[in-house]
């Protein structure tokens, strides 16, 4: 080991053992317990082994495009002013609203099939372009059929709170009142949510707007998330703590009382720097008092029509290094179990006994290879709950 390596908890000559799908043992070979012994064996050849990757912040499911939108800032018009002038999301409803389910499943799923390349086995999937009922109910039906069609876990996000539909123009309330809060109850009851997200924002939902979504989840017994602090600081991050929530995320503009409110709540930190590139943002979010705070750090691609079209984790755990200073070893972490934790799901994300088998091998050597290359994939084998994956 060079001066100063960073362990990553590797383990230099390990073995991993699988029994119905959950690690049993995983150690150093000098420590395989006898009975394993004699189980099937297949030598890695001392390839690297790692917890298969989460991708914890996605919008994958969505119509159209927005490339036109891209020419627009390309041209100077910024996000925001794209947003108020009727682009923005609110263009990928009317093409999201316009596609059928079969639609919606076969361009998500080429997505999603590109994440799944790289080892990826838990992906976040979020609602929020349908903004009308049975749009954002279509929406959520999709995300759990990839999970079906898929060697992949599905966690799936109710995010009608994401931006207020045209035909609910000046009329936040009634959006809230007519569509988020009895769409979220309908949602769950056809048990097509497992955790409530929204956008805090000021071109999007307010503190106490939010707080009365947060309230239906509340009562419905669903936990929470938050987009928070992307573009302003609205104190969403210290809203979404006060209700336990599982992260707060993108938080570029997250000041230090946020960071002690979700600290503690042991509220998950979620980075995006694919929509931190995408806007050219300048405004870092605040690594260092994350770290100061001891706050748990996750990373995701945000992979949306608008503010980050990107579905590479690989390219995420660069870019989380490159633009915002994360140490590989934090970066990796970020992308296996902060991100379990970020999804509330305590089964997985780790190499370690009685945990799911979702594991990766790759062609490398060492952990940081992961983070440094850029369009390079070095995936072998993908391990989903003990069993390796055609894809
Ligand atoms: N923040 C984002 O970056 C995405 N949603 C959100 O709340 C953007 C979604 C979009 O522009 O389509
Ligand atoms: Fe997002």
């Amino acid at each position: 080991m060079m001066p100063g390596d960073i362990s990553y908890g590797l383990i230099a000559d390990g073995a991993l053992a699988i029994e119905d799908g959950v690690i049993v043992f995983c150690g150093p070979e000098a420590e395989l317990p006898a009975i394993h012994a004699d189980w099937p064996q297949k030598d890695l050849n001392g390839s690297l082994v790692t917890p298969a990757l989460i991708d914890c912040h996605t919008h994958v499911v969505f119509g159209g495009n927005r490339a036109r939108e891209f020419e627009m800032r390309l041209e100077g018009a910024s996000y925001e002013e794209i947003a108020r002038a009727g682009g923005g999301i609110v263009s990928t409803v009317t093409a999201t609203r316009a596609a059928s389910e079969d639609e919606l499943l076969a361009t998500a799923l080429k997505r999603v099939d590109t994440l799944i390349a790289e080892g990826v086995t838990t992906l976040e999937i979020k609602s929020g372009y349908g903004l009308d009922i049975e749009s954002e109910l279509r929406m959520l039906r999709v995300a759990r059929k990839i999970g079906e069609l898929r060697d992949i876990t599905v966690s799936t996000t109710y995010l009608a709170a994401h931006a207020t539909p045209a035909e609910y123009k000046g009329n936040q309330q009634g959006y809230l009142d007519e569509v988020v809060l009895p769409g979220l109850e309908l949602a769950h009851a056809e048990g097509l949510v497992d955790v409530v997200d929204g956008f805090c924002e000021g071109i999007a939902f307010s503190t106490s707007e939010i707080a009365q979504v947060f309230d239906k989840a509340k009562a419905l017994g669903l936990p929470v998330k938050l987009h928070a602090e992307q573009l302003s600081n609205l104190g969403g991050a210290a809203l979404a703590a006060s209700y336990g929530a599982l992260s707060a995320d993108h938080l570029e503009y997250l000041d230090e009382a946020g960071v002690m409110a979700m600290a503690a709540s042991d509220t998950v930190a979620v980075l995006l720097p694919g929509a931190f590139y995408t806007l050219r943002e300048t405004q870092y979010p605040p690594v260092d008092l994350i770290r100061k705070h001891d706050v748990s750090l996750a990373i995701a691609t945000d992979c949306n029509p608008g503010t980050s079209p990107l579905t590479s984790l690989l390219l995420t755990l660069n870019m989380a290094c490159t633009l915002f200073r994360l140490t590989p070893e934090e970066a990796l972490a970020g992308v296996t179990r902060n991100a379990a934790k970020a999804l509330g799901l305590d089964d997985r994300g780790m190499l370690k006994q009685g945990l799911r088998a979702d594991l990766n091998i790759w062609d490398a050597s060492h952990p940081a290879e992961l983070c440094y290359r850029i369009g390079f994939n070095p995936l072998a084998k993908r391990y989903f709950g003990g069993t390796p994956c055609v894809q």
